[in-house]
């Protein structure tokens, strides 16, 4: 093992706690080479206490970031699981990695011999393991891992009457309709598969960091993800009636309706969902409520795993946001901040930093080995967060890239301080729309602004920044 890396590391903590706003820092005091747990969530928008949110319940997620980097303006690449989770796994964006990726292949199927995250610090020496969903349901690339990946069986209802059901997660197919969204089951955390694989990654961590080798592990976890299912005690911890509606239920103003929106909702395909309209005030606070208990779920789980984080970087983050209601969408797979937008700490400090600048999933790939000392790899398309945590007045990226695709147009993103910027072209590169969102007037992207003459310019000029991309 290099010992080089963590000398590195050490440095830049130092340099990291002159520059924080915090009065005190503490040294921290790593024996060795660190070891780097990677916490991946599925449709997790920020909605957690260290987030500023009133309602959640997330105190393990806070406790966290007490001791992390907290990214206010971290995106995912695409906003659709495979596709971020291959992205970040990969180092590359979503159009490089392929056209043959789905959710069936990785992007193995057309790069079969990058080096991919945990493979890279496999070689490097660490101990390397994988636990639950992260590439997508069945997708594995055993490359990575010194030990072959763990999925429990999939146990996604566990109420009585409903054990034996399994959710068809495919866009709105009839079969599913025998379903349920959500059920609140008088039953412990490993009644469920992420229960279950928490308890397995728990030990796997408690054995780990027994051994003098250091470990990269991924875990995975299945939640907030429909069906919003979770132990009773998680939906207990809120008062329904506290639980807010969307601010946003109405599209934006201008929005490109055919390209911009899907017309189905995920929850849709559910039992006693209603497929067509807006759903009656109750029901949307019912399916918020749900939410929130998964949340709530994943954070006691996240709680067990980061019991043992001595001489540990933790990540944590979720493959992209989510729209709970939010324009009228139930779903995530659009380009709007909701769906794109993720937490993301990064547990390498003793106190609370957050940062203001923006950065992409893209970007942990390299971060992550240059925090830890490891050589980059050629092939890598995001960029290395580093020169914020030595000097946080840097800023990281001038913007976030972003795309979805829809009704043969390809739609592509970018995210500045500022401005979201969406772009439309069909496939002989004929501009099909545009849409610009001014976040420090319009936080919640209710008005596209794109054909205003006063934003003229800065159209423009988005335009030509995302065609150098
Ligand atoms: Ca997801």
């Amino acid at each position: 093992m290099k010992r080089v890396g963590w000398i590195v590391f050490c440095t830049l903590v130092g340099l990291l706690t002159l520059g924080c706003q915090k009065e005190e820092a503490r040294e921290l005091s790593f024996s060795d080479v660190p070891n780097v747990l990677f916490i991946i969530t599925d449709d997790l928008r920020p909605d957690l206490g260290a987030y500023g949110d009133k309602v959640a319940v997330t105190p393990n997620i806070d406790r966290l970031a007490q001791d992390s980097l907290l990214f206010n303006r971290a995106y995912c690449q695409k906003a659709v699981c495979w596709s971020s989770r291959n992205s970040f796994f990969s180092g590359l964006i979503p159009r490089s990695l392929g056209k043959k990726i789905n959710a069936q292949n990785t992007f193995r199927l057309e790069h079969p011999d990058i080096v991919a995250l945990p493979q890279l610090f496999k070689n490097q020496g660490w101990y390397t393991r994988s636990f639950g969903k992260i590439l997508h349901n069945g997708q594995d690339d055993p490359m990575s891992w010194s030990e072959p990946f763990f999925e429990p069986e999939p146990l996604n209802y566990a109420a009585p009457g409903n054990v034996d059901k399994h959710p068809i997660i495919n866009r709105a197919v009839s079969e599913n309709r025998v379903n349920p969204l959500y059920e609140a089951a008088e039953v412990d955390d490993e009644a469920y598969e992420d229960g279950l694989m928490g308890q397995v990654a728990r030990r796997a961590i408690r054995e780990a960091s027994q051994c003098s080798k250091p470990f990269f592990f991924m875990v995975g976890f299945h939640k907030p993800h429909i069906p919003f299912n979770a132990p009773k005690k998680y939906w207990d911890l809120y008062d329904r009636e506290n639980i807010p509606l969307t601010e946003f239920p109405e599209p934006p103003i201008n929005v490109l309706q055919k390209y911009s929106f899907h017309p189905y909702r995920y929850v849709c395909s559910f039992a006693e969902i209603p497929e067509e309209g807006s759903f009656p005030d109750d029901l949307a606070r019912e399916i918020k409520h749900a939410y929130y208990a998964c949340i709530n779920y994943v954070d006691a789980l996240v709680g067990q795993l980061i019991e043992e984080k001595e001489n540990t970087i933790i990540v944590f983050t979720s493959d992209h946001g989510y729209q709970p209601g939010d324009h009228g969408l139930w779903s995530k797979h659009t380009n709007f901040e909701l769906a794109t937008r993720v937490p993301l700490l990064v547990s390498v400090t003793n106190s609370l930093f957050k940062v203001k600048s923006t950065f992409a999933l893209v970007d942990l790939f390299p971060t992550l080995a240059e925090l830890c000392g490891i050589p980059q790899s050629d092939h890598l398309e995001g960029k290395s967060f580093l020169q914020v945590l030595r000097n946080p007045s840097a800023g990281g990226r001038e913007n976030a890239y972003s795309e979805y695709s829809r009704n043969g147009a390809r739609g592509r993103s970018i995210r500045t301080e500022h401005f979201r910027y969406v772009e439309w072209r069909l496939s002989d590169q004929t501009l099909a729309g545009q849409e610009l969102y001014d976040h420090w007037n319009d936080l919640g992207e209710n008005v596209n602004v794109a054909g205003l003459s006063n934003y003229s310019e800065i159209l423009s000029r988005l335009s030509d920044v995302l065609a150098s991309r």
